[in-house]
């Protein structure tokens, strides 16, 4: 049963169905929940069950999530169609933060967002919704920044355009997901929960709409450098465009090979910084909840 008195962390599960392989996947869910609660504060793992908007799965439904294939993966314009139709969905980035948003909640576990796809040549525009999802909707995304699949420079230049803060918790650089590392920097470094909050709230108190970027670089001993994978990115990306892959089938596609490619450790690093990510997110829910309330 889900405890309301506890702070609230929102988790997403799109990872569930097109991040990792089953039974990897739902070992991930259920860790995350548990590292979530081990934490002081109440996991809802957020997704759309038979046209349901649930936000606080229950276990029979992230192993029907788990083990079903074909479940759709849900963006915000997904949202509606899932809804009407009375399908599956797993929700994004996007989409979690949303239905977190509805149900009130404020802070949000994931891996890695979407962003802007490197532009291959003959490649189209392709600028993930987690973006002006994040300029939107209030809620604050812990992640350990975005994969080097994408162009992380363009990325961050199109949080800035539209007024996100990119929090770097511990670090004065936007992490690349395996790597520690980009050589990016962002716009402030907060080394403990309570300095994030303070941001946050001034946010607030200033009226700014929309969401805070907390970007955690992976533990360093699941880092993989940059160099190392970055010959392996650049085949995947490769493959993704000779394949005329379009819309939401780019992502998926781009994890699945990046996870074949570099085998059992590039999903190491994966959970590791999920469980990483988690705890975060645990302390500012409990840092927040101090302050005003769960
Ligand atoms: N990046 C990862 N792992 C993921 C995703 C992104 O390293 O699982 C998922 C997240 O759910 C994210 C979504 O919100 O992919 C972005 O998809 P798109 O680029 O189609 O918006
Ligand atoms: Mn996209």
């Amino acid at each position: 049963m889900t405890d309301r008195s506890l702070p609230q962390v929102a988790l997403e599960s799109t990872l569930i169905t097109h991040g990792l392989p089953y039974p990897r996947n739902l070992e991930l869910a259920r860790a995350l929940e548990a590292e979530v609660r081990a934490h002081g504060a109440e996991p809802r793992t957020i997704g759309v069950i038979a046209g349901e908007p649930v936000v606080g799965l229950t276990d029979d439904q992230l192993v029907h999530l788990a083990t079903t294939q074909g479940v759709r993966k849900v963006s915000r314009r997904d949202l509606p169609v899932v809804v009407a139709r009375g399908l599956d969905g797993s929700t994004t980035v996007a989409a979690t933060m949303w239905l977190a948003h509805r149900a009130g909640i404020r802070v949000f576990a994931t891996g890695g967002i979407g962003g802007v796809h490197r532009a291959v040549e003959g490649a189209t525009y392709d600028v993930s919704a987690d973006l002006h999802e994040l300029a939107q909707t209030p809620v604050l995304v812990v992640c350990a920044g975005a994969k080097a699949i994408l162009d992380l420079p363009a990325t961050l230049e199109v949080l800035e355009t539209l007024g996100v803060t990119v929090v770097g918790y511990g670090t004065e650089e936007f992490p690349a997901f395996y790597s520690r590392h980009s050589g990016l920097p962002v716009d402030v470094r907060c080394d403990a929960p309570e300095e994030v909050a303070a941001v946050w709230r001034a946010r607030q108190r200033l009226g700014l709409p929309g969401g805070l970027l907390v970007a955690v670089p992976v533990p360093p001993e699941a880092e993989i450098p940059a160099e190392e994978i970055e010959p392996t990115i650049r085949q995947a990306v490769r493959e993704a465009t000779d394949r005329g892959l379009r819309s939401g089938e780019v992502t998926p596609f781009l994890l699945a090979r990046l996870a074949e490619l570099t085998g059992e450790r590039s999903v190491q690093a994966n959970m590791a910084l999920l469980l990483n990510n988690a705890r975060v997110a645990s302390a500012l829910a409990r840092a927040l909840a101090q302050a005003d309330g769960p």
